[in-house]
């Protein structure tokens, strides 16, 4: 298919007002018929042909007002059905279509999940129901009726409200949902199946009572109370933070274990992966109570940021998705630790998004031109789309932020909207000019920012030299410059902040590096300063800056900003990473670094109350931060090698301090998931791993007590993982007790399995293999996909990169395996090999060779097509 542009954005020539489903479920045969009340667009063109979105449809009939539809009056094959010369008026048009959900492996549109019902409509998987016009540009009020075995289907779930259930007779029953919203047919959602259910109750701020509704499998209610508390958080959050209020009488989620992504934000009707609904104590870690939390925040901020004013074109998904996770990593803050939330979420954009950004993969936050739309979901759009709604919010001022939004929601609720719409309420409300800003958008690429500073002790003068530039990117060779707001500090050798002044007037905090250079002089510097510069990562971009090791550690101890306190340490720890790299390769011992270790020490010392955040502190730079920081010629083996250098000489200096600290942190109370116990929990781990560096015995010792005493699912896995860096006999003994009394639960197989894809053990990829016949694997399953091939390939660097090239060949194995069943998930494993290019040449050729294997495969799907064509241009 031809690529999809934005430059060729057309208005639909019809619009449907109102959608009545009548679906009539059958596990494969279930017959669907849609009432469509059409009319002509009056922004379309005239005398248009009607033509709607199919996907592997089969057509049972169509009548335009009741009046039957010949087969010559209609074009129609399995992915559109055109009617030439429809009534140049309003009209209904109504089709029947029979689909099988289980044969539906690629889990889009109608499919079976463990004997369930469920459906995924976003992006296209609504047309694999019945023809539609499948945009999200056409708004619709939906009524739907489900009819179902009572037996097995005795819960019948749609978006909106419940009007109308009852008996079909023939042990069949029906249920009649309707939802007031217009909304894109990308939110419908349908749920049939024996689900058990817990049920609450909100209060909104209007004082209207909203039903809360969370559905899961039989004997697993106990584990959704988690994310029933944090639907209600989500709610009053909401109201306090935006003053937005929920709008239906119900709000439903529904966990079910097979999914493509994570959860989807369906109005009314949630539809989870069920590892972000399902936790206890005894089954979920700190991290999965955490993400769950998060989640279910983020899908439920979807109801107006995505919901009720959604995209007018795919192109526009970070409309919805960049702000909502904005939203969402605001909402984490304010629930824990703001500093933590901040370290933690930019050191995923490092990882991931500058990576994505820094390959052939590169592509504009709102791109402009797409193969496959499944494949623009990317940390890009989310991650950065979120940056980039921070750094607006950081350039502007809370309070305009606040205005903008809220014209924002007053003027576009009930509408699909651009980004220039979006960022037009903010130019209103600030008065500023977002020409320049609306670069963030439009240009790939992370903007690298060289900061050179100089001291004048004669004049009193600091001053700052920022040159920025943005590297080109495929398809996009020049590159203008960005707004980036740069928030900075001034340290003095007191450790606090000099006042900042600019031309005789106090400025600042936060200034906008507009210009390819900007130089800034600061005025009455008593005396010479630390600059603490982007603070609280004002802006998504590498900083290569002047500052010496030494005010890096000053800073790392005295700096008021906790971010910059972590970044500086990272720094330090980044260089000195980079030079062990240089070491190990040319055969020699990396060079010994104190002062790095005793800033980090600070970690461990009791007086730091914020366990959570001196676990950052404490927590080296990781493989793929180094790679990232070399850039080309990377060798993942020697990376690996100089960390673990760095890691057994933090050992071999801080082994009391560490001792004392895990002894000190060692659990005494009953579990509880909250912010500050995780936080103890994160660090203790962090002082066993330093203990077991180089597999230590003690440490090793330690990491096997912890497992077999552990007394909550945290600590036991954070135990195995320390266990499984290393080859000892109480690794083999920790993993075979865990499979033996865990193994029947799949979400804590996927644990299991993410544990052994993630060791950096030669042996590992014969385990992958070995565990992929196992019966507990189901390719079918995206989670098992996901924990085993997905760990492997992209949170295993040594083992993907393998000198012999077995990872790359493995991987791209499974993906031409799973290219047919299910596009999407296929296309995702291929992520692992977003950065090949930067590495050095022998596994660089093994990773193109196993790239263009797949490129030669016959009947490729569009997914994996889009991807590996990208990644080989
Ligand atoms: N908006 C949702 C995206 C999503 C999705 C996209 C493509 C295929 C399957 C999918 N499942 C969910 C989820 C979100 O970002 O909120
Ligand atoms: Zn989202």
């Amino acid at each position: 298919p031809r690529p999809v542009r934005l430059a060729e954005y057309r208005p639909s020539d019809f619009l449907i007002d109102a959608v009545e489903l009548d679906v009539m479920l059958d596990p494969t045969a279930t017959r669907v018929t849609a009432r469509l009340r059409l009319r002509p667009n009056p922004a379309g063109r005239d005398n248009a042909a009607l033509t709607l979105d199919g996907d592997d449809l089969n057509l049972v009939s169509a009548a335009i007002d009741g009046d039957p539809l010949r087969v010559d009056d209609l074009d129609v094959s399995p992915s559109s059905l055109t009617i030439a010369n429809p009534p140049r008026r309003p009209f209904e048009l109504t089709v029947t279509t029979l689909v099988d959900p289980s044969a539906n492996t690629k889990l889009m549109g109608l499919y079976r999940s463990n004997g369930a019902y469920c459906t995924q409509c976003e992006a296209e998987g609504f047309r694999r129901i019945t023809y539609f016009l499948d945009r999200p540009d056409v708004l619709a009020v939906y009524t739907i009726r489900i009819e179902g075995s009572e037996a097995e289907n005795p819960v019948l779930l749609s978006n909106g409200n419940l009007v109308e259930t009852g008996a079909a007779g023939e042990g069949r029953h029906f249920a009649v949902w309707h939802d007031p919203h217009p909304k894109p047919s990308y939110l419908f959602a349908l749920v049939a199946g024996d689900l058990g259910v817990v049920e609450d109750q909100f209060v909104t701020m209007g004082g209207r009572k909203v039903t809360l509704k969370v559905f899961v499998e039989h004997g697993k209610e106990d584990r959704a109370v988690h994310a029933m508390e944090s639907i209600k958080a989500s709610m009053r959050w909401d109201e306090e933070a935006f003053g937005r209020e929920y709008d239906l009488d119900v709000f439903m989620v529904v966990a079910v274990s097979y999914f493509n992504m994570g959860a989807m934000e369906n109005k009314g009707l949630n539809v989870f992966n069920d590892k972000y609904v399902l936790a206890s104590p005894e089954t979920a870690t700190d991290g999965d109570y955490a993400n769950i939390e998060a989640i279910i925040a983020h899908e439920y901020f979807h109801n107006w940021t995505g919901n009720r004013i959604t995209c007018r074109d795919w192109f526009q998904l970070c409309l919805k998705e960049g702000l909502t996770v904005f939203r969402d990593q605001e909402f984490t803050a304010d629930m824990r630790s703001r500093p933590v939330k901040r370290i933690s979420d930019v050191r995923g954009l490092r990882s991931v998004q500058f990576a994505e950004d820094a390959g052939p993969l590169a592509h504009p936050v709102r791109p402009e031109v797409y193969a496959e739309i499944n494949n623009f979901y990317t940390p890009t759009v989310y991650e950065k789309g979120a940056e980039v709604i921070r750094m607006l919010k950081t350039w502007i001022g809370g309070d305009a932020f606040r205005a903008g939004m809220d014209l924002y929601f007053d003027r576009h609720d009930g509408q699909a909207c651009t980004i220039e719409q979006f960022i037009a309420c903010f130019a209103e409300v600030s008065g500023r000019d977002f020409s320049q800003f609306l670069r963030w958008y439009s240009q790939a690429g992370t903007p690298e920012v060289r900061i050179a500073t100089a001291y004048d002790a004669e004049a009193r003068t600091f001053t700052l030299d920022a040159a920025q530039s943005t590297p080109a990117t495929p398809g996009q060779h020049t590159k203008l410059p960005v707004v980036i707001p740069l928030a900075l500090g001034l340290v003095g050798p007191d450790g606090r902040d000099m006042p900042l002044v600019v031309g005789g007037a106090p400025a600042g905090p936060v200034f906008a590096l507009t210009d390819e250079t900007t130089r800034i002089v600061f005025e009455n510097v008593e005396q010479r300063p630390a600059p603490s510069l982007f603070r609280n990562f004002s802006a998504p971009v590498k900083v290569v800056s002047d500052i010496a090791d030494d005010d890096l550690l000053f800073l790392a101890a005295h700096d008021s900003d906790p971010f910059n306190r972590w970044q500086a340490a990272q720094t330090v720890a980044l260089r000195h990473l980079v030079a062990s790299v240089a070491a190990v390769r040319s055969g020699r011992e990396p060079a010994d670094e104190p002062r790095l270790a005793e800033a980090l020490s600070r970690a461990f010392d009791p007086a730091e109350s914020d366990c959570a955040y001196a676990a950052q502190i404490a927590a080296l730079p990781s493989e793929g931060d180094v790679a990232r920081e070399l850039g080309e010629d990377v060798d993942p083996d020697a990376i690996h090698a100089a960390r673990g250098f760095l890691k057994s000489a933090m050992r071999r200096r801080l082994g009391p301090q560490l001792l004392a600290a895990y002894e000190r942190l060692a659990e005494t109370g009953p579990y509880s998931p909250d912010a500050a116990s995780a936080g103890r929990r994160a660090l203790k781990v962090a002082a066993l791993d330093l203990l077991a560096a180089g597999g230590e015995r003690d440490g090793i010792a330690r990491a096997h007590a912890l497992y077999s005493g552990a007394r909550n699912m945290t600590d036991r896995v954070m135990a195995l993982q320390v266990l499984s860096l290393h080859a000892s006999p109480e690794r083999e003994d920790a993993l075979a007790d865990f499979a033996r009394v865990y193994g029947q639960d799949p979400l804590l197989l996927d644990k299991w399995f993410v544990i052994q894809a993630s060791a950096p053990l030669p042996d590992t990829i014969d385990r992958v293999e070995t565990l992929m016949a196992s019966p507990g694997f189901d390719i079918r399953n995206p989670n098992r996909v996901r924990s085993l091939i997905g760990t492997f390939g992209a949170g295993n660097p040594t083992q993907f990169n393998r000198p012999d090239g077995r990872g790359y060949a493995f991987v791209a194995g499974v993906v031409a395996e799973l290219n047919a069943s299910n596009p999407q998930v296929a296309a995702r494993l291929l992520g692992a090999f977003r950065t090949w290019r930067s590495l050095e040449p022998q596994r660089r050729g093994k990773a193109e060779a196993a790239l263009r294997g797949l490129a030669d495969m016959p009947r490729l799907s569009a997914d994996v097509a889009d991807i590996v064509r990208r990644a080989l241009a």
